[in-house]
């Protein structure tokens, strides 16, 4: 077979795009679609150019907030209805958001960033790296303090956890200090940021983080 015969790249390596693709996913309800609200502002202040994508299960619940919301531009959110199961399109077959990417790419050609919302599923979801360069798990305080010491492959896989709503800690019983040092030992390392997504706590920290490691900005 000569190099011109090869089957088409899929994926990451088929993209012709340049923008970054993050992924945010965890369980359901744990404030990814209030965490993308609170990053809008900060990620517009910085002058960068992203769109989102959301997934629901049967509808487009949180694009249909999203565009609501006055935030962003409704033609930079798109949705993809995942059906019966949230991680199958984010990992087993993510060619619906690859798709979408893709068409937000191809309407507004100097995009940076896109910001995939997973539907809300269990601590077993994770990202195909075919669909996104970097991903984000959302856990919150109100799930409890032992989900850190569960060892989900979101927690542990991850490139940055979030433990959101630590505002709600003392009404939930919940010891945020050793919650938090939990994650960080479980994840042998890597990034743990706290945020409150309604208040913006943590929230520039993610954008940080984002900026650096896909973004290579400072
Ligand atoms: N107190 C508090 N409430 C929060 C915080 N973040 C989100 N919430 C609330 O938690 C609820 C769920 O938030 P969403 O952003 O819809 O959660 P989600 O993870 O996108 O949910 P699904 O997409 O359905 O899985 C909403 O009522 C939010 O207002 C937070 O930091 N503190
Ligand atoms: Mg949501």
């Amino acid at each position: 077979m000569s190099v011109h015969e090869l089957p088409p790249l899929v994926g990451a390596e088929a993209r012709p795009s340049v923008a970054a693709r993050i992924g945010i996913g965890g369980p359901v309800g744990s404030g990814k679609t209030a965490l993308i609200e609170a990053l809008i502002p900060v990620l517009q202040k910085r002058g960068i150019d992203f769109a989102v994508v959301t997934n629901d299960l049967v509808t487009k619940e949180d694009a249909e907030r999203l565009r609501r919301s006055g935030l962003i531009d409704p033609a930079r959110v798109s949705a993809v209805e995942a059906g019966a199961c949230p991680h199958t399109v984010i990992r087993e077959d993510p060619t619906l958001n690859i798709a979408a990417g893709d068409d937000l790419e191809a309407k507004f050609p100097g995009l940076e960033l896109i910001l995939f919302e997973s539907g809300g599923d269990n601590l077993a979801s994770t990202f195909s790296l075919d669909l996104v360069d970097w991903w984000i798990f959302v856990i919150d305080v109100a799930g409890g303090d032992d989900i850190p010491r569960k060892k989900g492959p979101g927690v542990l896989k991850c490139d940055l956890l979030v433990v959101n709503k630590v505002d709600l800690a003392p009404h939930v019983g919940v010891a945020l200090e050793p919650m938090l040092a939990e994650a960080q030992r479980v994840r042998a390392g890597k990034p743990v940021i706290a945020t409150n997504a309604r208040s913006g706590l943590g929230v520039d920290a993610i954008a940080d983080a984002i900026s650096s490691a896909v973004l290579f900005r400072a």
